[in-house]
């Protein structure tokens, strides 16, 4: 492990951070781990159970502070190695609000154990950096990367789908379809380097390896196929994780914000009868059947000699050019107007709402356009609107990558950059065996290959690799 690296995360000296969020709630979570660290509690603990506590146990008491009760706690007893870090650790529940948690805290950084071995003088508690206990269970073999990824994954999800491919992951899916295609294409590269091994007086036989050919050619080609399968499921994961902008446009009045309120459920957006109410855009998240998708309320799109309603449909029009998708509305109390024709003419990435359809039903001029009647008032085809963004965004995808995602898929973007990695490595070995090139012109190719896999569960890895991966993760996990 480079200095940088140890200097920032790798030593195992007791840390300590808030698992949970301070503010209103019943409990507060402090983690604790690391060597030392269930004495250093112990010294601050109103009874001797804890420092005696066997693994997988729970003790309740008092934390103290200069024989003052600080909080009563029930804190969680894992003895190394087995705990989520490896290492010694503690979860301390604490009572809710940030007082009681903030008070817990100071006093466990204020004990001070004596330390042995390397740490010589006291120990006491520092904060637990971004991702450090994470980061300690994949140091002491707890975890893969894919599983650390997914750990953060989880904790980000957005919606129910989310969490669900988060946790098939957190589960080994992507480590063992990993580590299978490593194997395939290790055992490819044994073959070529037996190979190489050989002098040229020895070779005899006419195999793919005399006449210059990548070795074991139907295993390398179903470890491609597998490879290009993974990186086709990052476009749709990606989707889940990340979501999808949805910008809703239309003239003045057209029901906008009505809609946008429908679809949040909440009154968030003013609706008025004026046209021009909304002046700036508005956004915020819905979950529509698992996609989370960010939904944007704009300005009405008109010419205005207001200046501050022509900044808002300045910004309306850029959101439209960076919008995933569209929901273009046509006030279906005054039907197309001429200003409705450009956007009905430039259909791309665009779904059309008939609005009102309450007060204004679907009639031919809706039909032609293929316009859904949607009534933000009573939540008419408002069902029907939620399975055409679904289907116009999985349409969308099977364009770009095929059938979608079944079996193993990617996680993160860092996962995707090194499966294109072996991809390409494996692609070019490819080529060049077609040339009938030399061998060990294609055993460098296999290897990088190899290598990438290996980065990808953390294998083979770097300290700049872990630093970058685990200072996004939030502190406490
Ligand atoms: N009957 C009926 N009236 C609606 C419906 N949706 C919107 N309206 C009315 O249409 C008017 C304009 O609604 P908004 O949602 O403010 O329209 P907007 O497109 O956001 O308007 P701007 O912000 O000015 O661009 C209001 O009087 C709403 O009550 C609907 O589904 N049915
Ligand atoms: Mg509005």
């Amino acid at each position: 492990m480079s200095d940088k690296l140890a200097a920032n995360y790798g030593d195992d000296s007791p840390i300590a951070a808030f698992a949970t969020v301070p503010g209103n709630s019943a409990l507060t979570l402090i983690r604790c781990s690391g060597k030392g660290s269930i004495e250093l509690v112990s010294s601050v603990f109103s009874s001797d159970k804890l420092k005696d506590a066997p693994g997988n146990t729970v003790v309740h008491g008092w934390i103290i502070s200069a024989h003052e009760k600080i909080d009563e706690v029930v804190v969680s007893v894992f003895r190394a190695p087995k705990s989520y870090t490896g290492e010694d650790s503690l979860d301390i529940s604490c009572h809710g609000g940030s007082a009681a948690g903030r008070a817990v805290m100071e006093t466990l950084k204020s004990a001070a154990a004596p330390g042995c071995g390397a740490a010589k003088g006291s120990i006491v508690f520092r904060d637990a950096l971004p991702g450090e206990f994470t980061f300690r269970a994949f140091m002491n073999g707890k975890l893969d990367l894919t599983r650390c990824e997914s750990v953060m994954e989880m904790v980000s999800a957005k919606t129910e789908t989310g969490r669900r491919h988060a946790a098939e992951r957190l589960c080994g899916s992507l480590e063992t379809e990993i580590n299978e295609i490593k194997k395939m294409l290790v055992e490819v590269l044994a073959a070529a380097e037996i190979y190489l091994d050989y002098s040229e007086d020895e070779i005899t036989s006419d195999s793919e390896e005399a006449a210059g050919r990548l070795p074991k050619q139907d295993i390398a080609l179903c470890a491609l196929e597998r490879l290009k399968k993974l990186a086709a499921s990052w476009q749709i994961e990606r989707i889940y994780q990340e979501g999808v902008t949805v910008v809703i446009a239309g003239l003045p009045n057209s029901g906008k914000s009505s809609l946008f309120n429908a679809m949040l459920k909440e009154d968030r957006s003013i609706v008025a009868e004026i046209p021009g109410t909304t002046r700036d855009w508005i956004e915020a998240w819905v979950n529509i059947e698992g996609i989370p998708v960010r939904l944007v309320d704009t300005a009405g799109l008109r010419e205005s000699s207001d200046s501050v309603e022509k900044i808002g449909v300045e910004r309306s029009r850029k959101l439209l050019q960076e919008a995933e998708m569209v929901l273009y509305l046509i006030d279906g109390a005054q039907g197309v107007a001429d200003e409705d024709r450009d956007f009905i003419k430039n259909g791309d990435r665009r779904l059309f709402v008939w609005s009102k359809a309450d007060i204004a039903p679907i009639c031919d001029q809706a039909r032609e356009i293929g316009a859904l009647g949607v009534s933000a008032k009573t939540g008419e085809g408002l069902a029907e609107l939620y399975a055409a963004i679904v289907s116009a965004i999985q349409e969308k995808l099977r364009g770009e990558h095929g059938d979608g995602i079944v079996g193993a898929a990617i996680g993160t973007a860092r996962q995707k950059n090194l499966v294109d990695a072996a991809c390409s490595a494996l692609e070019e070995a490819f080529a060049i065996s077609e040339k009938e090139e030399p061998l060990d012109l294609i055993a460098p190719l296999l290897r990088e290959a190899v290598n990438a896999l290996g980065e990808i569960t953390g294998e083979v890895s770097t300290a700049d690799i872990l630093e970058e991966m685990f200072g996004k993760f939030c502190v406490g996990k």
